[in-house]
């Protein structure tokens, strides 16, 4: 399905004098938001291929209908969600569930949609079909060294496809771990997961970064290998100066204070990637912000204060993903809901006053150090993103044209009631 630029704009008409209305208000109040919208503008969520179906758990599964039955149908996909909000112009693909039979054609098919491919996705945490050895007990970890020898070519198979696609970076998350005490030796499994990082971080181009995710439990609950940001950073301080953390925030304990790991993977220099999701207990992947907004708002402080401080580029010195799962919600809505959400955190985080805080904490003012963070996360700045969408081309209000033009009733009927994606 395609979007026609005259729909937005008529959309855009309807709301246009109740959004001017509100952007005076806002840009009254914010000091600097004309260079906010100009960052919003700029600033790109990579959509990850596996979350245009709906999602599942262990239980169960129910389809919405209508989901991409091809890579070029996901593709189509995230470049509907990029023409609403122009905030999604890239796709990250996990392999070997997307592999791409005609890469020239591929390429060319997202440039049409206006998107790049964001970091490629490997996958030793399921066993394949015609696949020779299980990995049931772990991959890059594995006591049986043939085991290992297929997990490092695996990803070494995804280097090379993201190369043919004009990606740039290697995602691995690793399953691997143990259930039960006894089961691992912890030093062992640290080394072998270490050789064969090393195996693959000699296939990594040198213009390309290697992310490593970490997780703290699931679907192993008594230890993971890559468990937490300090083995994670263990691993990638080893490796080399392409190897990054990559922080997933449904993968940590409960009540784990994310912005302080933030804050200090940035000072060291080992901050690669993000990816967004939110969680009431463990790794629930919900829509961003839908759980702990405030939260979403203090990393957001910690990301836009760390990159500054090291003069990094918002837009692409980092990698930004969605990561989450739809069990209940058309996916589409609920990306764009999660887009919506790290776009008011991010707007929110650029215009907190810096000076006053910074002045705030050498004083010790508490309050007064509260009263800055808490008066930047209570502001509404929907205005400022929605203008940005505005300056775009894109939709003043995404969800809501999302419906008025019946997005999911016209993919069902493309694609049918029962086309079920990929994915987890
Ligand atoms: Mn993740």
């Amino acid at each position: 399905m395609q979007l026609e630029k005259y729909k937005i704009d008529a959309h855009n008409n309807d709301l246009l004098s109740a959004h001017q209305r509100k952007l005076a208000f806002i840009s009254s109040e914010i000091e600097n938001s004309e260079a906010i919208i100009q960052k919003l503008v700029n600033f790109q969520i990579a959509i990850p291929s596996w979350a245009l179906g709906t999602g599942g758990t262990r239980f169960g599964r129910f389809s919405g209908g209508g989901e991409p039955r091809s890579l070029e149908e996901k593709i189509e996909d995230v470049g509907l969600l990029h023409a609403l909000n122009n905030s999604s112009g890239a796709i990250s693909l996990h392999i070997p569930w997307d592999i791409p039979q005609n890469p020239q054609a591929i390429k060319v098919l997202a440039a049409q949609h206006g998107l790049r491919f964001d970091a490629v996705n490997s996958n030793t945490f399921q066993d394949q079909p015609g696949q020779e050895k299980t990995y049931k007990f772990g991959s890059l970890q594995n006591v049986n060294r043939d085991i290992r020898k297929q997990a490092i070519e695996h990803n070494i198979e995804v280097i090379k496809h993201g190369i043919e696609l004009g990606s740039d970076s290697l995602t691995i998350w690793l399953s691997d771990g143990s259930c039960f005490p006894g089961q691992l030796n912890f030093r062992k499994a640290y080394q072998n997961t270490l050789e064969s990082l090393e195996e693959i971080y000699a296939a990594i181009p040198d213009n390309w970064k290697l992310f490593l995710e970490y997780k703290a439990f699931e679907p192993n609950f008594y230890s993971t290998t890559v468990g937490d940001w300090g083995q994670s950073y263990s691993y990638v301080k080893k490796l080399g100066d392409k190897a990054f953390t990559l922080v997933d925030l449904g993968h940590h304990l409960p009540n784990a204070n994310i912005e302080q790991i933030v804050a200090l993977l940035l000072m060291e220099g080992k901050l690669g990637g993000f990816h967004f999701n939110d969680s009431k207990y463990g790794d629930d992947d919900l829509t961003a912000g839908a759980i702990k907004p405030y939260q979403l708002f203090l990393i957001f402080n910690e990301l836009v204060d760390g990159m500054d401080a090291r003069g990094m580029d918002h837009t692409k010195d980092l990698g930004w993903m969605i990561d989450a799962s739809h069990n209940v919600k058309d996916p589409l809505e609920d990306l764009l809901q999660s887009v919506e959400a790290i776009m008011m955190s991010y707007a929110q985080a650029l215009s907190v006053d810096r000076i006053a805080l910074n002045k705030a904490q050498d004083e010790n003012d508490v309050v007064a150090a509260q009263e800055i963070l808490q008066n930047a996360f209570r502001t509404d700045v929907r205005p400022l993103v929605a203008e940005a969408r505005l300056r775009a081309g894109a939709a003043l209000n995404p969800v809501a044209l999302y419906r008025n033009l019946k997005v999911r009733e016209n993919l069902i009927n493309e694609r049918g009631a029962k086309a079920v994606s990929t994915g987890l």
